[in-house]
């Protein structure tokens, strides 16, 4: 480390008139599980004098804005979870299979209690901008709170599920009930006995029927696409499960890192023609038993989502479980879904068995679109008007760089993060893009596509590694060259391109937000094969990086 890594009281409001001093080392835009280890690395690991900002007034990020009823992890907990705090995996407790979002929040908090990270942690505090100063390589950042920083380091950890996407349906505002996105969900509106719509049937939207079709006194579905649900195997575990978990967190660590999607299980290397017709059967009946998306896309066979022949078995074996199901039959063929199996795969206790129920209706959108939003509820072109004391928008996110186009990011030239990004988002790995050096992105565009938690650890980590390295060779000013970011944003494309998920419109390429581009957004090799390509990069002496002295070190 050089001497200018201290450890001492924040230098807030230090003097900048010496080029090379700055308010801190570090900024950490961002507190949910990205911005927190970014800060516990920063700050507690590398000495760096760090300081984490996000605009919500408490820390946990997803799961502090998310608290719709019904929300949760469809990750299994075990595996949705730091890995780093070996600790912390023993000592903190599980009941069920996954995590509901009081749990994971609380998870958060107690984590950035035991790590002393609260009082580095500005709440309350949106950044607005970030300007790079190229004749010193600085960043000054600016806040809504009108403060400005300095620092040498930023680190971007804005969720790449952050910015809600809420539709331009006319008469939003004559509506007389209350609106909600399911991604700012008040503390003080509950549904119970209520009237409630629903718009959007993604992960969020089926997980919010599953919650609100037994407590709700009516709940309008309002769905474009069908989708493909399996059931997740909620439930309790016992004490006997945790203390095995427990005892094998090595292995399973070991696993999840070096497997493609990282969510703690096998993934299939059968390809599913190699099988009989019956015996495939036998598989998705075994799997379905089991529960989980992930699992049913990835534990059945190796090739669902990237041979057409596979997907379509999967597919047809889940359209005939909601025939089997959904009592109605126009409202199961409805509910069935005709396109290819390949969105995020998503699972809930009892989606489609909801729609048995006499309080729940579906509407089609596709088939009967909304007209507007009356001050009583939501017309549809049939001239039905759903009367509604709560309408809640399940519509999801402008997923990956919708958080960075809110900002003012200005790298070299003062070229904005929007202008550079025109075509779409890119970044080197999914950690740097070209032209603004020392913005590191946690789960920036082109990360691997996986269980989110091992992800960011991996991403965090090398990050970490890259700033150390910096900092102990002097060469502060560290940026992604075009050349390696284009040849990484070529190589997601091929990777893409050989799976059957560009074929389908969902936010994993930008499909869902009306005038978006769509781009590739993921890494889809795989976690195992992510961290194994960073590593290599690494060792190469950070390849495709440029490394340079700080400007203001420079001698004239
Ligand atoms: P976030 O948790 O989104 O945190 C980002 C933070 O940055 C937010 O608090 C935000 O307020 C803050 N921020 C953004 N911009 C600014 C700014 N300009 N200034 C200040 N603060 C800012 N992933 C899985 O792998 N498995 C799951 O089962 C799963 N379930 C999910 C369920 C839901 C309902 C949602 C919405 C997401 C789910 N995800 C899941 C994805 C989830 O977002 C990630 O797993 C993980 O929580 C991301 O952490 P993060 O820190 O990167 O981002
Ligand atoms: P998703 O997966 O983007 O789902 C959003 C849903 O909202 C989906 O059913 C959309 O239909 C629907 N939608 C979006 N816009 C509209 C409009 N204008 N009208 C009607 N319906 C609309 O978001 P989620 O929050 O469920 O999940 C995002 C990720 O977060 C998820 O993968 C987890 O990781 C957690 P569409 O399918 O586009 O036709």
């Amino acid at each position: 480390m050089t001497d200018s890594i201290t450890t001492g009281p924040l230098a807030t409001g230090a003097s900048t008139t010496d080029p090379s001093t700055t308010d801190f080392d570090a900024i950490v835009v961002g507190a949910g599980f990205a911005g927190i280890y970014t800060l516990h690395k920063l700050r507690n690991e590398l000495g760096l004098r760090a300081r984490a900002f996000d605009r919500a007034g408490g820390v946990g990020g997803t799961w502090y804005w998310n608290r719709y009823p019904g929300a949760m992890s469809d990750v299994e907990g075990f595996v949705y979870r730091y890995s780093f705090d070996k600790e912390m995996l023993q000592e903190w407790n599980w009941t069920t299979k996954y995590t509901p979002q009081r749990e994971l929040l609380a998870y958060l908090e107690a984590v950035v209690a035991k790590h002393g990270l609260g009082e580095h942690i500005q709440l309350n505090t949106g950044v607005e901008s970030a300007v790079f100063d190229e004749s010193r390589g600085v960043w000054t950042i600016g806040t809504d709170t009108g403060e400005t920083f300095t620092t040498r380091y930023v680190v971007t950890a804005l969720g790449p599920l952050s910015t809600a996407n809420i539709p331009d349906i006319e008469g939003r505002e004559r509506f007389q009930g209350r609106i909600v996105h399911t991604g700012a969900w008040p503390d003080d509106l509950t549904i119970d006995g209520k009237r409630v719509g629903v718009v959007g049937t993604g992960s969020t939207g089926t997980q919010f029927v599953c919650a609100a079709a037994k407590v709700a006194e009516h709940l309008t579905v309002f769905q474009r696409s069908a989708q493909y649900c399996v059931p997740s195997g909620h439930g309790p575990v016992t004490e006997e499960y945790v203390a095995e978990v427990r005892a094998d967190y090595d292995r399973i660590w070991d696993q999840v890192r070096g497997s493609r999607v990282a969510c703690g299980f096998e993934e299939s290397d059968v390809p599913a023609m190699s099988v009989s017709e019956e015996e495939r059967r036998r598989v998705f009946q075994e799997y379905w038993d089991k529960g989980n998306g992930f699992r049913f896309m990835f534990g059945t066979f190796s090739d669902i989502a990237t041979d057409p022949a596979a997907n379509e078995a999967a597919a047809e074996f889940i359209r005939s479980k909601i025939r089997e199901i959904v009592k109605d039959p126009e409202t199961a063929r409805k509910l069935t879904p005709t396109d290819l199996y390949a969105k995020r795969p998503i699972c809930n206790p009892d989606y489609y068995e909801n729609f048995n129920r006499p309080n729940v209706t579906l509407v089609s959108v596709k088939e009967n679109p909304i007209r507007e939003i009356t001050p009583r509820g939501v017309r549809t072109e049939d001239g039905v008007e759903h009367e509604l004391d709560v309408l809640v928008f399940a519509t999801g996110f402008d997923a990956v760089d919708g958080s960075y186009k809110r900002m003012d990011i200005r790298g070299r030239g003062g070229v904005t993060i929007r202008e550079h990004w025109e075509d779409g988002p890119t970044g080197y790995l999914g950690v740097a893009t070209n032209g603004f050096p020392n913005l590191f992105m946690v789960l920036g565009p082109n990360s691997a596509f996986s269980n989110l938690p091992p992800g960011i650890e991996t991403q965090v980590e090398w990050i970490a590694g890259l700033i150390r390295t910096a900092e102990e060779n002097g060469t502060t000013v560290v940026e992604a060259t075009a050349s390696a970011e284009d040849a990484w944003t070529e190589t997601c494309r091929e990777l893409a391109a050989y799976t059957l998920f560009p074929k389908v419109a969902s936010w994993i390429f930008g499909a869902n937000i009306p005038g978006k581009k769509n781009t590739v957004m993921f890494y889809f090799a795989g976690l195992g094969s992510y961290r194994a390509k960073l590593s290599e990069v690494a060792e190469a002496g950070y390849e495709g990086f440029d490394l340079q002295a700080s400007p203001s070190l420079t001698p004239a």
